[in-house]
């Protein structure tokens, strides 16, 4: 068989070879075999020797053709089988986004802020709308205009954190209805919740705490007012059947004033560890506005009336959730927390 035959077989084979190749590892046995150091066209090209010039001129020429033509074919499979590994890898890989996770985190209202939204609510619910003011406050606003004169104990009791040039941390909500009432004429019935500061710390006391206070001014109005109101407030929250009692009490800012205390939800009123075997759990303060905190305001004492009432957020979340340390409310601690799912 001439070279040239050979070389034109040997084409055909390497392509027919090229074609049916099924993976890279062929891919490298078919090189081998034709390009190789001791491959086929290696050892034609050896035999050229005894060829004429011309000859030798023209099978060379030809075989190299072929070589290159083989390489070629052999880069273009290879790329072939690169792409299709990539490909099957990617299809391997691909995450269905629209499947379900197995667990998601479920975040969940804090005790403080759904007991707060509670009671928001049903104040809302009795015609009284939200207020708002700053928690650096005026010590004019936060003491002076509620009746509360510098050299008053109460400034002591009250555990006030100082700063400087007139301002505290407040110390009740009180003073954003001072600014209510300083920019607004009666009829007035706000309430203001929002977090208060006194230096205290127990497990019934933290320095920063959350308050609702209530204000309602109008003609006419009266103290059977002011205990009808907290009348729904208290069953709304507690459930109807609950015992109310109004024992007198006093602050600056009101006269008459009243602490309202609830039976018992613990043990009905029967006695025990957390009403100190009273029967009883006080819930509030209240009171009718004194005369002096209306004239402060600008507000003539005898054409209007109201009645004003304070209390605690956590002490009613404690009371609502059975929770014994107000710290475990502040702390974070996710145990804690999480018991809370579900709550609105
Ligand atoms: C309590 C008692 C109370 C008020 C707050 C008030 C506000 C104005 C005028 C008159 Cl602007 N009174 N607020 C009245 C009575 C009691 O809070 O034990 N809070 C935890």
């Amino acid at each position: 068989m001439s070279l040239r035959r050979e070389i034109e077989s040997l084409e055909k084979e390497a392509n027919e070879l090229i074609k049916n190749a099924d993976s890279i590892e062929s891919l490298s046995s078919i090189k081998v075999k034709f390009l190789g150091k001791k491959g086929k066209l290696k050892s034609i090209l050896k035999s050229l020797g005894k060829l004429s010039p011309e000859e030798r001129k023209e099978i060379g020429q030809l075989a190299n053709k072929v070589k290159e033509e083989i390489e070629n074919l052999l880069r273009k499979k290879e790329q072939f089988f690169r792409e299709k590994a990539i490909q099957e890898e990617l299809k391997k890989d691909r995450v269905d986004i629209t499947l379900p996770p197995s667990w998601i985190e479920v975040g969940s209202a804090h005790p403080v802020v759904s007991t707060l939204v509670e009671i928001s609510q049903l104040f809302i619910s009795m015609g009284f709308s939200v207020a708002e003011g700053p928690e650096v406050e005026k010590e004019e606003y936060n003491f002076d205009m509620l009746n509360i004169p510098k050299d008053h104990p109460a400034r002591d009791m009250q555990d006030t954190f100082f700063l400087n040039n007139g301002m505290v941390l407040r110390t009740h909500t009180s003073p954003v209805q001072i600014r209510t009432m300083l920019k607004q004429k009666p009829p007035i019935a706000v309430i203001a919740p929002g977090r208060v500061y006194r230096k205290d710390a127990d497990p019934t006391h933290s320095p920063m705490f959350h308050q609702i206070e209530g204000l309602l001014v109008d003609e006419n109005i009266t103290f059977r007012d002011l205990k009808g109101t907290l009348k729904i407030f208290l069953e709304g929250i507690f459930g109807k059947d609950i015992g109310i009692r109004f024992r007198p009490s006093y602050f600056p800012f009101t006269e008459p004033s009243a602490e309202v205390d609830i039976s018992c939800t613990v043990c009905g009123g029967t006695g025990c560890r957390v009403c100190k075997d009273t029967g009883w759990l006080e819930i509030l303060g209240c009171g009718m506005v004194d005369p002096n905190v209306f004239e402060a305001v600008g507000i003539d004492p005898e054409k209007y009336t109201g009645f004003a009432f304070g209390l605690g957020i956590e002490r009613i979340a404690m009371l609502k959730y059975k929770i014994n340390d107000i710290r475990l409310l502040f702390e974070n601690d996710m145990r804690f927390n999480h018991q809370f799912k579900g709550i609105r």
